[in-house]
């Protein structure tokens, strides 16, 4: 992931250099059966759009063409992180996979940084990460799969152009992934589906493909079939290709998993799977040709069926057999709204926007880092953009990049790139950065909190510290922070989604700003912000039950201990709008 610094706009531009072109044409299987899916076509251009053949411009569309950004969705613990680890190692960004919950020892994943990710073996952020593979150059984004962290998991979705949903083999679809399907749908996300755990005796596979049809109402192509499950999971049949691949495992899976092309009458896979079992994934293989959902890209990439693969991120099984395909059919990058119309990733003016905020992502640093998609354009270290919000010009200079855990620095990025901006505190989630003529992205909202607490501060000379730290936790998004309209309490109010925030911004308080606080449960569990032009914020105090406090925009916020009475407010008020979502840095344009 590149990450590079917002300076002041005098501040010295950087020589760019040039990239390393990759190959151009990404995937490598042809096609070979009815069901083999197109390769990706390119860069898509929105209608009307002519297209430029000046060599820069030429240059542009070859490595818009080569980006593949992509999110990791699914409920908690069907093997996200894992997943994203064993890419890392087939895209060589890391030599020896980590696990989620290491060994004595071992190495711990890249993308569950945290130290409290790490305690936990759970992901509470999204991690962006980047790789090449079959000469394409890959964004990856892991994201926290449980319920409490969602909002980081939406936000992350605003800057992926595919989801790469994973379905536990033994649990199924799970609420979560359903939640998170839907917001894949409504973003018109294009979702590729790996049955992940083969190796445990799961669910059977057809049992599964009709369950995310079920659930989930979208049509399941398989692209490759099981041979086997649980401990007899040896390979898969890959359909596109029709071949069979047979897979040796490795020690702990920290390394690659040698793979081999075999054929049905090999007789060690009757051996490994059973007579009857081959038997039967033959006569499984042979009625998915004749009866299973076809597979073409433009169907989907209209969201109207996903392809789906099986493996085992833990033993690598099948996560070659992924990769290869997905290089192949995940789309480029694709036209976005903006407020002033359609923009293609290749128009040739840089633009992007702010999805995420991390700080103190290295401890001896204490750094702020604004994660930015790019939209379009070329992106080079030290160029001069506009911060639409603020209508000013800044300069985005010192550029590293993350490779694995180590930073490096990079001088250009393209249509499609995470770049992680190092920023004094200038940017906001959902903020447009670009060249040219000013427009803004499709903001990101800030959901209603459901859970609140009061803060005490158990230092009262820390008062300084606590006020940074939660100032900061609170521009990245991981909890929301509210104040007394009066300010007669000196201390501030905290709303979550889930109380897992609570006890993450507890942890990160006393590790990252040394400072250690205690929360004092509210018995609030809903809230709106409140509009409009009158607006008497002193109806909506009822001691115990009801009360108004400011967020750090002063737009004000009512907290309401019940549904009941939050729908009383409500029809007592036809005045006032009630505003479940609002966007940050654009108070008067809450959503
Ligand atoms: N048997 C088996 N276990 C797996 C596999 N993949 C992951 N796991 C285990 O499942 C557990 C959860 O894995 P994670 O990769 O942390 O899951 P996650 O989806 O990132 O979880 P969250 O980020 O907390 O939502 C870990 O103990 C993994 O070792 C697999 O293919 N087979
Ligand atoms: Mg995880």
């Amino acid at each position: 992931m590149p990450e590079t610094e917002v300076k002041a706009p005098d501040s010295p531009s950087a020589v760019p250099t040039e990239g390393t072109p990759e190959a151009a044409s990404p995937g490598d299987g042809a096609p070979s059966t009815e069901t083999s899916p197109p390769a990706t076509a390119g860069v898509a251009a929105p209608e009307g759009h002519q297209p430029d053949l000046r060599p820069s411009h030429l240059r542009l569309r070859q490595e818009i063409a080569k980006r593949r950004t992509f999110a990791i969705i699914s409920h908690p613990d069907a093997g996200k992180t894992t997943l994203t680890e064993k890419l890392l190692l087939y895209g060589g960004a890391v030599h020896m996979a980590g696990s989620v919950r290491q060994k004595a020892g071992g190495r711990s994943t890249t993308s569950d940084w945290m130290e409290i990710e790490r305690q936990r073996g759970i992901s509470i952020s999204t991690s962006v990460l980047q790789f090449a593979y079959a000469g394409c150059h890959m964004n990856l984004l892991d994201t926290p799969g449980h319920n409490d962290f969602s909002e980081d998991t939406y936000r992350t979705l605003a800057a992926a152009d595919t989801a790469l949903m994973l379905i536990d083999s033994v649990k199924g679809v799970e609420p979560q992934t359903i939640k998170l399907f839907q917001v894949c749908r409504m973003r018109g996300i294009p979702i590729i589906t790996f049955i992940n755990k083969m190796d445990r005796s799961g669910k059977d596979p057809f049992d599964l493909l009709d369950e995310i049809e079920r659930v989930l109402g979208i049509p399941c192509s398989p692209a490759n079939w099981p041979l086997g499950q649980g401990a007899s999971f040896v390979g898969v049949y890959d359909r596109w290709r029709d071949k069979l691949f047979r897979f040796e495992r490795v020690q702990g899976g920290s390394r690659r998993a040698p793979i081999e092309e075999i054929t049905w009458d090999d007789p060690d896979l009757a051996q490994s799977l059973g007579a009857n079992t081959l038997q039967r994934t033959r006569e499984e293989v042979d009625l998915l040709a004749t009866a299973g959902n076809p597979f073409d890209q433009e169907t989907f990439l209209a969201g109207k069926v996903t392809p789906v693969f099986f493996g085992s991120a833990m033993t690598n099984f099948g996560v070659e057999p992924l990769l290869d395909h997905f290089a192949d059919i995940a789309p480029a990058p694709r036209p976005r709204p903006t407020s002033a119309g359609v923009l293609a990733p290749d128009e040739p003016t840089f633009s992007g926007f702010v999805f995420k905020i991390q700080a103190n992502m290295d401890p001896q640093h204490r750094d702020r880092i604004a994660f930015m998609r790019v939209c379009s354009g070329r992106f080079h270290r030290g160029m001069e953009v506009k911060h639409v919000r603020a209508d000013k010009p800044i300069t985005l200079s010192r550029t590293v990049q993350f490779l694995a855990q180590e930073r490096l620095q990079v001088d250009e990025a393209f249509s499609g790139d995470i770049l992680g901006v190092w920023d004094p505190g200038l940017l906001r989630i959902g903020d447009s950065l670009c060249e040219g003529r000013s427009h803004e992205f499709e903001g990101i909202p800030r959901f209603s909190p459901e859970h609140f607490v009061r803060v005490r501060l158990e230092d009262p000379l820390k008062r300084k510290q606590l006020k940074k730290g939660l100032d900061q936790l609170s521009e990245e998004g991981a909890v929301q922070l509210f104040f007394d309209r009066t300010r007669m309490e000196r201390e501030p109010i905290l709303g979550a989604v889930g109380v897992l925030q609570f006890e993450v911004i507890q942890a990160r308080l006393k590790s990252e700003y040394r400072v250690q606080v205690g929360f004092e449960r509210l018995p609030y569990q809903f809230a709106r912000w409140v509009e409009g032009e009158e607006l008497k914020l002193e109806k909506f105090e009822l001691p115990g039950r009801t009360t108004c406090v400011l967020d750090v925009e002063s737009r004000p916020l009512v907290l309401f201990d019940s549904e009941w009475l939050m729908r009383m407010a409500e029809s007592e008020n036809p005045k006032v709008k009630f505003v479940a979502a609002v966007q940050p840095g654009r108070s008067s344009r809450a959503t």
